[in-house]
């Protein structure tokens, strides 16, 4: 019997029963290779069908007709950085995102360069594991235009959105395999609804990762560091959330 072991423990192949009979007719089990390591047990099911269902299978996009009127705020909603209070107070004027780690070509791009670039808008739904959803239209950068600049080397295989804000000195921070940095719905998004994104939902630049909840939509994004592996990444989990309360490293919605 084949075993993987996972951050939580050991998983054997045979236990995995429910994604077998769901999965049955093809051979998708085979956890060997491109589920990460430290999925837990109902997670790597959920990441495999995902995978499964299409590496580039769209999430659900809506009408402008559809859009909530009041879109919540949730989370930090003003990071307390002096850094990050300044540069708001120029208009984000001298920011500059960080593109790094495992690519051939870091770059800075300053709200002006992003804003030059190619860019896509998406009216998508947001659902927070606190229990509540929301539509909104959001525009800026797909990830897969900026990867494209810095050409990450062969070993790069997460992307880690490294934020302003933290929760009682610990940085928020979130990742993302090479499957969702690519996908076509995976944007830096720099407006919300038609307007500049405003401080409460990230500014000057937040992801949009959208098939997967809420926390996954990191605000506040300062880097972009391309990685081979998480567990050497804060916490080792991939995220604020997956560190401090074990949240699902793969939130698929
Ligand atoms: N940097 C940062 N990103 C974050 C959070 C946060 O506190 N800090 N909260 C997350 C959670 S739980 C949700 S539901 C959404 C909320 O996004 P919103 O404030 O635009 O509604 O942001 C996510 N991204
Ligand atoms: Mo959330």
């Amino acid at each position: 019997m084949s075993r993987i072991i996972t951050r939580r423990g050991l998983l054997r192949r045979g236990a995995l029963g429910a994604g077998g009979l769901l999965l049955a007719g093809c051979d998708p089990l085979d956890l060997s290779s491109p589920v990460p390591a430290f999925l837990r047990l109902g997670e790597a099911v959920a990441y495999h069908t995902h995978r499964l269902i299409g590496a580039d299978s769209l999430a659900r996009e809506y009408e402008a007709a559809e859009m909530s009127p009041d879109f919540r705020t949730n989370g930090n909603t003003m990071p307390t950085s002096a850094a990050y209070r300044a540069e708001m107070a120029r208009g984000f004027a001298g920011w500059r995102l960080a593109v790094d780690g495992e690519v051939e070509k870091p770059g800075a791009y300053s709200l002006a360069e992003l804003g030059n670039m190619p860019s896509r808008t998406q009216i998508t739904r947001h659902d927070c594991v606190e229990g509540w959803s929301a539509i909104g239209q959001w525009t800026g950068v797909p990830l897969a235009v900026l990867l494209d600049q810095v050409r990450p080397k062969p070993g790069a295989r997460y992307a880690v959105f490294h934020c302003a804000d933290d929760f009682d000195g610990t940085a928020y921070y979130e990742s993302i395999d090479m499957v969702d940095a690519r996908h076509k719905q995976t944007i830096l998004a720099y407006a919300m609804n038609g307007r500049t994104l405003p401080v409460g939902h990230g500014a000057p630049l937040r992801l949009r990762v959208e098939r997967q909840l809420g926390y996954k939509q990191a605000k506040y994004v300062m880097r972009v560091e391309m990685v081979a592996d998480l567990a050497a990444v804060r916490g080792g989990g991939g995220g604020f959330w997956e560190d401090t309360t074990g949240y699902d490293w793969y939130a698929g919605v």
